[in-house]
């Protein structure tokens, strides 16, 4: 990509291509699975935009490519700054600081210092390639100083910034010692996305608290005149596309064959998530055994399938973690299992969007448990394959998606017993009561996609006005 080129940027950890090895050795690029590049990927080839983002080989220098229409500007990570910024400042300590500390988040000045001199490569990467009065749209927790040094090298760009995961109150975002710097960083953007009003509001009241800035309902006033919205985005998914998925002769046929290879039970239950500590796999294992064990369920009648896809792989929490469920499922299959029957199938691994699609369509009950996410998208995914209105949803109340999927079973994950009633209520409700509760879910996810979640954000983006602007935009 040239210099000065691009009319729209998205700035992200990951680019949205993984690299693939052929037979024959050869490498190729591929676009990695996920809502956001679907929802991104129109709007980047209609502007001519680029997509800046690490291309996940550690010491590796690539110069920017093109991929299926999309200009794509890789930002090179030493061995050392993956240890630091990703899997240190990034993962080991914002992100548990901001899933309600369900784990000690660590702290470390050499993280935050390599947090630092990584966003600034980001900023100074696009502040290179993106044209006069470009807009910029920064994603997520790993970057978010790059909003105020991107505006220091190029007042002229509109920024948006969006947080993908919860942001915390007061009272634990204070832990960090480096707060001030963070909400500074965040409010070089013009608009500033969360996923719940809550997060919003958490965020306001920091930046008049900490920051002494003004501030009324959404918006923050800046000394120089400039004002920065707060606003709450809930994300979803490409609704269609997986319902199309769902359709397909071959999904259908796969749904059947694992229920076969289970040896038909009545219930099947499924859990999907990425191996972390933030998604309640422990609480919602212990309480499908208890069932088990206290004979509310039959081993013969039901079956618990739980994906576990591996995940940060190198940070000690999720190293600590993997041990604790290997050895809760080895326990729970150890003490009520019999010869040919497993009450919990646990597959640490991850599979193609298909098998995704089979699965949702096999399970009679989705179980998202959560202790704190900032929307989760598999409940959305779940509910969008699930057009023939059966099987039944529990979710965590500490998950996004619990305010929009009011009809799911609502679950406290913290709350065994509760836990435990209420996946027996999924389980046990007359098919028209589980049938409601779906049209009800499917009316919300259908009608509010990944598509109409960007083009929100773009839309308030575009329309922010600086009415104390030196150079106001044209
Ligand atoms: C963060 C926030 C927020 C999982 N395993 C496989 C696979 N997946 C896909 C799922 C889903 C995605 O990964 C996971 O999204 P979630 O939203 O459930 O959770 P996080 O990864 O923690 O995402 C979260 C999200 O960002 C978006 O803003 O909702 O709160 O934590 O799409 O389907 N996909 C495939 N194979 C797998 O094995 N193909």
């Amino acid at each position: 990509m040239a210099s000065g080129l691009a009319e729209f940027v998205v700035i992200a950890n990951r680019l949205p291509v993984d690299r693939i090895t052929g037979p024959d050795g050869e490498t190729t690029w591929r676009k990695s699975p996920g809502g956001l590049v679907t929802a991104l990927e129109p709007v980047i080839r209609r502007k001519g935009g680029a997509w800046i983002g690490w291309h996940g080989a550690a010491g590796e220098k690539l110069r920017p490519f093109e991929h299926e229409g999309m200009n794509l500007v890789p930002v090179p990570l030493s061995e050392e700054e993956v240890e630091e910024y990703y899997e240190g400042f990034s993962n080991a300590t914002l992100w548990p600081l901001y899933h309600d500390v369900v784990a000690p988040p660590e702290f470390h000045r050499e993280w935050w210092d390599a947090y630092v001199r990584v966003n600034q490569r980001f900023a100074q990467k696009a502040a290179k390639i993106a044209k006069k009065n470009a807009v910029v749209w920064v994603q997520d927790y790993q970057l978010q100083l790059v909003p105020t040094m991107l505006r220091e090298l190029r007042p002229d760009l509109r920024i948006g910034f969006f947080l993908h995961i919860p942001f915390p109150p007061t009272e634990l975002f204070q832990q960090l010692p480096w707060r001030r710097q963070i909400l500074e960083g965040l409010l070089g953007a013009d608009l500033v996305g969360f996923q719940m009003p809550g997060a919003a509001q958490n965020f306001i009241r920091l930046v008049r608290q900490r920051v002494g800035h003004k501030t009324h309902r959404d918006t923050v006033y800046l000394p120089d005149g400039r004002t920065v919205l707060a606003q709450a985005y809930p994300i979803s998914i490409d609704a269609a596309g997986f319902e199309e998925l769902a359709r397909t002769p071959e999904v259908i046929a796969r749904a059947a064959e694992i229920r076969e290879s289970l040896g038909n039970p009545k219930v099947v239950l499924l859990g999907i998530d990425r191996l972390d500590y933030t998604k309640g796999l422990r609480q919602r294992l212990r309480a499908f055994g208890e069932l088990i064990t206290e004979g509310a369920l039959d081993v013969d009648d039901a079956v618990f399938i739980q994906v576990a896809t591996p995940s940060r792989e190198r940070v000690g929490q999720y190293i600590l973690l993997r041990d604790d469920i290997n050895r809760l499922v080895g326990r729970i299959n150890g003490d009520v299992g019999r010869i040919g029957q497993q009450p919990v199938t646990y597959l640490h691994a991850s599979y193609p969007r298909e098998e995704m699609a089979a699965l949702y369509r096999a399970a009679d009950v989705m179980v998202v448990t959560p202790l704190r996410d900032g929307m989760n998208l598999v409940a959305k995914e779940y509910v969008a394959c699930r057009y023939d209105e059966k099987g039944a949803l529990v979710l965590s109340e500490f998950a996004g998606a619990a305010s929009e999927l009011k009809s799911a079973y609502q679950v406290n994950p913290h709350d065994i017993n509760g836990m435990k009633q209420m996946l027996l209520a999924a389980i046990n409700a007359d098919p028209r009561e589980n049938a409601r509760r779906m049209k009800a879910m499917r009316r919300q996810v259908m009608e509010n996609d990944i598509d109409l979640w960007a083009a929100n954000f773009l839309r308030e983006l575009n329309a922010v006005r600086d009415p104390h602007a030196k150079n106001p935009r044209p």
